[in-house]
């Protein structure tokens, strides 16, 4: 326990030292600041992803005097999101610390962002004293900010006493990771850290939080029930989301997949769970997979816009299919269709279970299924073989990518950052990932901005080399975070896919006027030059032998790399793979 001897109360708690506290003929006290810092590193989270100031500043101080990691971020949203991918990765809250208003609103985006894609973080801000925004008084960056958070989290929680800083922090933990898990808000009021508070109450407020994700084991007749349906397919088929991913289950995944012989889909960052070239991977058969299945079983994944809600021509005839569907939130099941087998509970129970009742003579699904997948998923890979040994300049995304694909296979345990639009939906095609929870992406809202906090995350918790594959206009959105990247040094190779533009760089101004059309950048911007500034490593390429060995330089030597990778302008489509989603305007249009 860290202690401040009582006449060098809050502000000073920096410099307490043991002579002070030992001094027989005072009681020893420790502060709110203090105890903030035992409490979280009592439950193992000793790094915090957040932006200094007021009234936090000395928070971080401390929190690095007494051993945690503090990175500090240029914007509190890359923060945010690094947390959230902490979380992520670990099963263990990501922290992000904000200060008031501003601060905590930048990171309330990645707060949500980590709601909605079940990652687990804590986002702790400091905040104005209740008295006063509760009366609407006017204070230095003043907001409710636990009302604005709650709807938009899994819980919030503020903390009024330094004496209930342990329940607060345990009840933080276990709302974060307990169940689906998702971010927490903690709001702390700036006079929290100041409250002294005597050594020997302190200490027994803490709590070290007990089995924070409880196993939530399943019903043995919701076991039996998906058994029956899964026995009654004909065309069974899988699909793996990141809350199987999420889950760190690799071998039950991998076992349920093998020992019953069927196809899988992998959603994107479930990518790598199984290696992308499995024998039963039909990734690159996945309309004929999704479309023609009888019977469909999702291990952590949800029937959302991702999956085009489970319905509508992608999944064929309407009524022909059943859903198993293994997830820990019961409120998901019949979310956008039928579930006939839910099956509820932690992904390994639900596994294990269920893999205890399949025996080994468990049916292998009909080989005309099977057949049918390996013909399509063979043809389909040969024609993609076939645009990758395109070897353009400039690139395309093919040629860039084909380029990057070989990196990954020839580096698996490296992590990706992937975002864009073209770039994303291309990539997640093109480049095989080979091992679990190497792939992170846009996620479950498909947003931009979240890549350098991803990076950094990655690095940071996995102590890996990091390879972010961004648009130009993706990139924009956290790019001032190179300069974070450089001031820790961290071995991330980042690759801007420069194609002057959201989604192409051909568009142009109808009126003739001198603004340029709203998605087109300057042509021609040399990124590269962004991480030179900071002392990082930048390059400029357009062919792929540059693009390969810029990559592999950068892996190589772990420094902080940019590499402006030219990409034709003409090369991408309007949103991507999505443009089904972007309503468009015909008026006036031939
Ligand atoms: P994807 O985008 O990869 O399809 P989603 O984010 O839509 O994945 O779905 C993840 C699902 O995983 C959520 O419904 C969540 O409740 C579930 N989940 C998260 N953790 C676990 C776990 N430990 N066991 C079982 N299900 C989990
Ligand atoms: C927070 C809308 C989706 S994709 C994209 C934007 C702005 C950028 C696409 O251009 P990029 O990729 O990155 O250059 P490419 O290869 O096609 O040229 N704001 C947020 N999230 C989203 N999704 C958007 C805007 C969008
Ligand atoms: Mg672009």
């Amino acid at each position: 326990m860290s202690t401040v001897a009582p006449e060098k109360k809050s502000k000073e708690a920096a410099t307490s030292s043991k002579e002070q506290s030992n001094d027989e003929s005072t009681v020893e006290y420790t502060d709110g600041f203090h105890l903030l810092i035992d409490a979280l590193k009592l439950n193992g989270l000793n790094t915090i992803y957040g932006v200094p100031g007021i009234p936090i500043t000395d928070f971080g101080r401390l929190a690095q005097a007494n051993g945690m990691r503090v990175i500090s971020f240029r914007h509190e949203q890359h923060a945010g999101n690094a947390a959230a991918i902490a979380g992520y990765l670990t099963q263990k809250p990501g922290l992000c610390l904000t200060v008031s208003a501003p601060g905590f609103l930048n990171g309330l985006t990645a707060l949500a962002n980590a709601t909605v894609n079940c990652f687990p973080m804590i986002l702790l801000s400091g905040s104005s004293e209740r008295e006063v925004v509760d009366l609407q008084q006017g204070d230095y960056e003043e907001m409710d900010q636990l009302a604005i958070a709650k709807p938009l989290c899994k819980a919030a929680f503020r903390i009024l006493h330094a004496e209930d800083i342990g329940i607060g922090v345990a009840r933080a933990i276990r709302a974060a990771v307990s169940g689906r898990p998702g971010g927490v808000y903690l709001d702390l009021p700036a006079k929290l850290f100041g409250q002294v508070v005597e050594v020997a109450k302190a200490q027994q407020s803490l709590v070290k939080v007990v089995d924070a994700a409880p196993a939530q084991l399943p019903a043995p007749q919701a076991i039996d029930r998906a058994l029956e349906v899964i026995k009654s397919a004909k065309r069974p088929l899988i699909i793996i989301g990141k809350g199987a991913a999420y889950a760190q289950v690799d071998d039950a995944v991998k076992q349920f997949v093998e020992s019953t012989g069927i196809p899988y889909l992998p959603m994107s960052m479930a990518k790598g769970l199984l290696p992308d070239n499995h024998p039963l991977s039909a990734a690159a058969a996945r309309s004929l997979a999704l479309k023609q299945s009888d019977v469909v079983i999702m291990l952590g994944a949800r029937l959302n816009w991702l999956l085009s809600h489970g319905k509508g021509k992608a999944w064929g005839e309407p009524g022909s299919k059943r859903f198993v569907q293994i997830d820990i939130d019961p409120r998901e099941m019949d979310s956008n269709v039928e579930i006939a087998a839910p099956v509820v509970g932690d992904m390994g129970s639900c596994l294990n279970a269920i893999l205890e009742k399949l025996g080994s003579a468990w049916p292998q699904p009909p080989e005309a299924w099977l057949n049918e997948i390996a013909e399509k998923r063979n043809t389909n890979l040969a024609k993609m073989a076939q645009r990758l040994g395109a070897d353009l300049t400039p690139m395309d995304f093919h040629t860039a990518l084909g380029a990057l694909k070989q990196v990954i296979k020839e580096r698996p345990d490296i992590l990706l950052v992937n975002e864009g639009a073209n770039t994303l939906d291309f990539a997640r095609s093109i480049i095989d990932m080979y091992q679990p929870r190497k792939r992170l992406d846009v996620g479950t809202w498909g947003i931009m901005g979240i890549g350098m906090g991803a990076a950094i995350a990655a690095a940071i918790e996995t102590g890996k080399p990091v390879l972010a594959v961004e648009g130009d206009s993706a990139f924009g959105f956290s790019g001032m975070e190179v300069e974070t990247i450089c001031r820790y040094k961290l071995p991330v190779c980042i690759v801007v896919f420069n194609n002057n533009g959201i989604y192409r760089g051909t568009d142009t101004n109808p009126t003739g006027g001198s603004d340029v059309a709203p998605t087109v950048f300057v042509k021609d911007s040399r990124y590269d030059m962004m991480m030179t500034a900071f002392g990082g490593v930048g390059v400029s390429v357009d062919n792929r032998d540059e693009l390969t060995t810029a990559v592999n330089q950068a892996l190589d030597s772990g420094k902080p790399t940019l590499i402006n990778a030219v990409i034709d302008e003409n090369a991408g489509t309007e949103s991507g793979r999505i443009g089904n989603l972007n309503p468009q305007s015909t008026v006036g249009k031939k």
